[in-house]
C-alpha cells in the first residue's frame, strides 16, 4: 500500500494544492491552538482552521491531540456523524459508523474520485481501502484482505458489498470480466436469502461468517472467487426469540412463490401455518418486500447458473423443513413417541425428500443402537422425537447451506485457472459478542475474535517494525497486551478449553454440562483469564451463576452459561436418520449426507473443533497477505439515523481495541511521508528549496526542517521518508504552508491585475 503509515493530511499533487472537500467544507488539518513557534503568521489562518476542525474533528485519529483519552476519541467521532461524515482513520484502519440513512456518498462520482488516488489524497472512505488494496495486488503484486469487524448491525455487510461494486466497477468491462463480476455481485442476495434473517439488532443480519476471495487475472480484471462459510446459526432453524425471524428464504418463498410452485411444495401461502416460521405477523409492507426479494434470488439463481431442476430440489429442502416443523409426536399407550397415521407433514417430507414414508416415521420415534455386535432398536419418547425432528431440520439446513456455497464456488471457479494471478480477499464475520446470557456460540465467536485480534497485533506491529528497520530507523518497542495467553487458554493442546470440552464430549458415560464446568474449574482456575463462580469478584459484585464461567477477554470480561455446551458441540445426528437422508432422491439431500462416512465407527469431529480447523486455516490465508482493516460502529439501538448513543459507541469503542490501536500507532512516529512528496508540497517554506530544489529530495527536506526549525525530538530522517513523531509539528508545517500558499495567491493576483 502506498505510504500506508501516513496520516492523513491531504493534498493534491494534481493541483499541487491542498484542498479536500468533506461534505463541501475544506477538510485540510490545521494547527493546533497553542502559540506556535515557527518562523511564519498564521493567526487568520488558524481561526478559521480551528473553527473548521472544531466543527468537524480530525479525520486521522492519530492527529488527536489527547489520543490517550476516550472522550476526545468519541467527541471526533460524534462531531463528524453529525456532519454526516461517517469515515475516520487510525492510520490505515478505516472507522466506520452506520448512518442509518442513504448518504449519498457511493456515487458514481464519488467511484471516480477514489479513483487511482493514494490514501492520503482523499477524505478517508471505504472505496479508499478498496482502491489501496486494489492497486497494491495489481502494480505490486501483493495479495490483499479486508478484514470488517463490528457488532451486530454496524455495517460490515454493507461495507463488503461496497468494497466488491467499486472493485466492480473500478476494473474493466469486457464481457467475460462482466459475467464473473455478475456472478460475485449476485452471490450476495443468494447467500443472503438463505444465510441472514431478520434479528433485534439488524433486519438483515448475517447468521453466519464469510470470507470472500477474488481472484484477478495478470491484467487486473476479476476472474472468479471462492468463499468459505463459517458456523451458520442452525439453532435458527427451529427457534428464534419473540420479534425475530428464521431465515428470510422462508418468507420469500412462502410470499414469493407462485401457484404451481406453491403446489408443487404442498406448502400454502402463509407463514403462520408453520411453526417455524410462526413469528409477529408480518405487515403487507414486509410480504411485498419477501415476495420481490423472492424474485430477486430467482434471478440470483439464473445467473449463478442454478437451473431448473435444480431450484426445484432446492426449494423442496426449504419447504421440507417447513414440513418438518409441522410434525407432532403424541404419547402411545407405552409412553413412547407415535406420529399420527397420515399425517400430512411426513407424507410431504418423504414426498419431497423421495424416501421412504414408513422409514421416516420410524427413523423420527426410534433409534437403532449397535452395542457389542447386537443391534438393538429402542423406542424414543415425545421429547427424544422432538429433539430428532429438530436436529434433522437443522442438519438439513444447514448442510444445504454448505452445499449452496460449495455450488456457488464452482459457478464462480475461474475458467482459465493459467491466467490467474493473485486475489483479495474480504473477510465479513461477527464481531465480540457479550450479551446478558452468554452460550456456545458467543464462546466460539468470542474466541474468533481474540484469534483476529492475535493476528491484527502481530500484522500491524510487524509492519511497523519492518518499515522502520528499511528506513533504518531505531525501533521503539511498543508496550502493548498480546492476548496470546487467551488464545492459549481456550485452544491449548490437552489443556486448554476446547481439549477439555471435546474430552467430556466423547467420553463415555455420564459427562453433562456441570460435569463439564467442574472439570474446567479444576483444571484452569488458577489461570488468569478464567474465572469460576468460586472466585467471586467482589470489586464488581458480579454474582456467577453455579453453572457459568468467566473469561476476561481481550476485549472485556465474559460470563457463558455452560448449559447445552456439550449437546451443541456434540452436533449429533442419530445414524438412522443419516442413513435414511443418504438414500434420499432429492441429489443435494444425498449428497449432503453422503459425505458422512456411514460405515465409519470414528466419530465426526465436533462442532468447536471444526470451527478451530477452519478458523485456523483462516488464520493461515490472512497472515500471507497485506491487511487492511474496517472497524465498524452501531451508532444507536433503535436503527436510527442522527441517534449517537455514547455509551453504546464507548462500549464497542473498547471491544474494537480501537483505543489500543490507537496508543501502538502514536507511540512511534505519527506521521511519516516520502521526501518527494514532502518537499513537493512543503518547499515554499524555504528560500532554498523555492520554487524548485535541484539536489537530492532528502537534503531538500533537510533545508525545510532546518527552515521550520524543527526539534531533534521532533522527526528522523529515514532512508526515503521523513517520520515526525508529533502531530502538532505537522500541523504547524501544513498551517505554514496554507499561509505561504495564499500569499503567493495574492502576489500571483496582484500580478495579474497589474497586467
Ligand atoms: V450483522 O453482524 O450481519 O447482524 P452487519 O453486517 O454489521 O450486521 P449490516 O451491514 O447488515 O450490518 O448493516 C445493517 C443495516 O444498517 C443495513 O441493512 C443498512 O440499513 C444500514 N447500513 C449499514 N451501513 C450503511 C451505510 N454505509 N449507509 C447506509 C447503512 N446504511
Ligand atoms: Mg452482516
Amino acid at each position: 500500500m502506498t505510504d500506508q503509515n501516513s496520516v492523513n493530511v491531504v493534498e493534491n499533487p494534481g493541483e499541487g494544492g491542498v484542498q479536500v472537500v468533506e461534505n463541501g467544507e475544506s477538510n485540510s488539518q490545521e494547527a493546533p491552538g497553542k502559540e506556535l513557534q515557527r518562523p511564519f503568521s498564521i493567526q487568520g489562518h488558524m481561526e478559521h482552521a480551528l473553527q473548521h476542525r472544531e466543527r468537524v474533528g480530525v479525520q486521522d485519529f492519530i492527529l488527536l491531540e489527547d489520543y490517550r483519552s476516550e472522550a476526545a476519541f468519541i467527541d471526533n467521532l460524534r462531531k463528524r456523524f453529525r456532519e454526516n461524515i461517517i469515515y475516520t482513520y487510525i492510520g490505515n484502519v478505516l472507522i466506520s459508523v452506520n448512518p442509518y440513512k442513504n448518504l449519498p456518498i457511493y456515487t458514481e462520482e464519488k467511484i471516480q474520485q477514489y479513483y487511482k488516488k493514494a490514501f492520503f489524497e482523499a477524505p478517508p472512505h471505504v472505496f479508499a481501502i478498496a482502491d489501496n488494496a486494489y492497486r497494491s495486488l495489481v502494480y505490486e503484486h501483493r495479495e490483499q484482505c479486508i478484514l470488517i469487524s463490528g457488532e451486530s448491525g454496524s455495517g460490515k455487510t454493507e461495507a463488503s458489498k461496497k468494497i466488491l461494486e467499486y472493485i466492480a466497477a473500478r476494473t474493466n468491462h469486457l464481457q467475460n470480466v462482466e459475467t464473473v463480476k455478475d456472478k460475485l455481485l449476485q452471490s450476495n442476495p443468494l447467500l443472503e436469502a438463505f444465510g441472514n434473517a431478520k434479528t433485534h439488532r439488524n433486519d438483515n443480519s448475517s447468521r453466519f461468517g464469510k470470507y470472500m476471495d477474488i481472484q484477478f487475472n495478470y491484467e487486473g480484471g476479476p476472474e472468479g472467487g471462492h468463499i468459505l462459510n463459517y458456523l451458520l446459526e442452525k439453532s435458527r432453524v427451529v427457534s428464534h426469540m419473540d420479534g425475530e425471524r428464521n431465515f428470510h428464504i422462508f418468507y420469500q418463498l412462502l410470499a414469493g412463490g407462485d401457484a404451481a410452485l406453491m403446489s408443487r411444495l404442498r406448502l400454502q401461502n402463509r407463514p403462520d401455518a408453520y411453526k417455524y416460521t410462526t413469528d409477529i405477523t408480518s405487515p403487507v409492507s414486509q410480504k411485498n418486500h419477501d415476495a420481490e426479494q423472492f424474485r430477486i434470488v430467482q434471478e440470483a439463481m439464473k445467473v449463478i447458473e442454478i437451473g431448473e431442476a435444480e431450484q426445484g430440489e432446492i426449494f423442496a429442502i426449504v419447504a421440507t423443513v417447513l414440513h418438518l416443523g409441522n410434525i407432532k409426536f403424541v404419547k402411545n399407550n407405552e409412553g413412547y413417541a407415535e406420529i399420527l397415521n397420515h399425517d400430512p407433514n411426513t407424507e410431504n417430507v418423504a414426498e419431497l425428500l423421495k424416501v421412504d414414508a414408513t422409514k421416516l416415521r420410524e427413523v423420527l420415534t426410534s433409534r437403532t443402537i449397535e452395542a457389542s455386535h447386537d443391534v438393538v432398536n429402542t423406542p424414543l419418547d415425545v421429547e427424544q422425537s422432538q429433539y430428532a425432528r429438530d436436529a434433522l431440520a437443522k442438519a438439513i439446513y444447514g448442510k444445504h447451506f454448505n452445499w449452496l456455497v460449495a455450488r456457488l464456488n464452482a459457478s464462480l471457479e475461474p475458467k482459465d485457472k493459467i491466467a490467474m494471478s493473485s486475489v483479495i480477499g474480504i473477510l465479513d464475520i461477527y464481531g465480540f459478542e457479550i450479551f446478558p446470557k452468554n452460550s456456545f456460540e458467543q464462546f466460539c465467536i468470542n474466541f474468533c475474535n481474540e484469534k483476529l485480534q492475535q493476528l491484527f497485533i502481530q500484522l500491524t506491529l510487524k509492519s511497523e517494525q519492518e518499515e522502520y528497520l528499511r528506513e533504518g530507523i531505531t525501533w521503539e518497542p511498543v508496550e502493548y497486551f498480546n492476548n496470546i495467553i487467551i488464545c492459549d487458554l481456550i485452544e491449548a493442546k490437552h489443556k486448554g478449553i476446547i481439549a477439555i470440552l471435546d474430552d467430556e464430549c466423547l467420553r463415555p458415560g455420564d459427562a453433562t454440562d456441570s460435569s463439564l464446568l467442574e472439570r474446567l474449574t479444576q483444571h484452569l482456575d488458577q489461570h488468569p483469564h478464567y474465572k469460576s463462580h468460586r472466585k467471586a469478584d467482589t470489586r464488581t459484585q458480579k454474582i456467577m451463576g453455579r453453572d457459568e464461567f468467566c473469561l476476561k477477554h481481550y476485549a472485556g470480561e465474559v460470563t457463558y452459561n455452560v448449559n447445552t455446551f456439550l449437546e451443541k458441540n456434540n452436533d449429533l445426528l442419530f445414524r438412522d436418520i443419516q442413513t435414511l437422508m443418504a438414500s434420499s432422491g432429492n441429489s443435494i439431500v444425498a449428497n449432503c449426507f453422503k459425505e458422512y462416512n456411514l460405515l465409519s465407527k470414528k466419530r465426526p469431529e465436533t462442532a468447536i473443533t471444526q470451527f478451530k480447523n477452519s478458523l485456523n486455516d483462516l488464520i493461515k490465508i490472512l497472515s500471507s497477505k497485506e491487511p487492511s482493516y474496517i472497524r465498524c460502529i452501531k451508532p444507536n439501538d433503535a436503527k436510527m439515523p442522527m441517534q449517537f448513543d455514547e455509551k453504546l459507541i464507548s462500549h464497542q469503542v473498547k471491544y474494537l481495541g480501537l483505543m489500543e490501536n490507537l496508543r501502538v500507532r502514536r507511540a512511534g512516529f505519527a506521521y511519516r511521508r516520502t521526501y518527494e512528496a514532502f518537499l513537493e508540497r512543503y518547499k515554499c517554506l524555504s528560500a532554498e528549496t523555492w520554487p524548485n530544489f535541484h539536489g537530492p529530495p532528502r537534503d531538500g527536506v533537510q533545508k525545510l526542517v532546518e527552515a521550520m526549525k524543527y526539534e531533534r525530538e521532533e522527526y528522523r530522517m529515514g532512508n526515503s521518508k521523513i517520520f515526525i513523531r508529533f502531530p502538532k509539528t505537522l500541523f504547524e508545517t501544513e498551517d505554514a504552508y496554507q499561509v505561504k500558499k495564499n500569499d503567493i495567491a495574492t502576489i500571483i493576483q496582484s500580478r495579474w491585475r497589474g497586467y
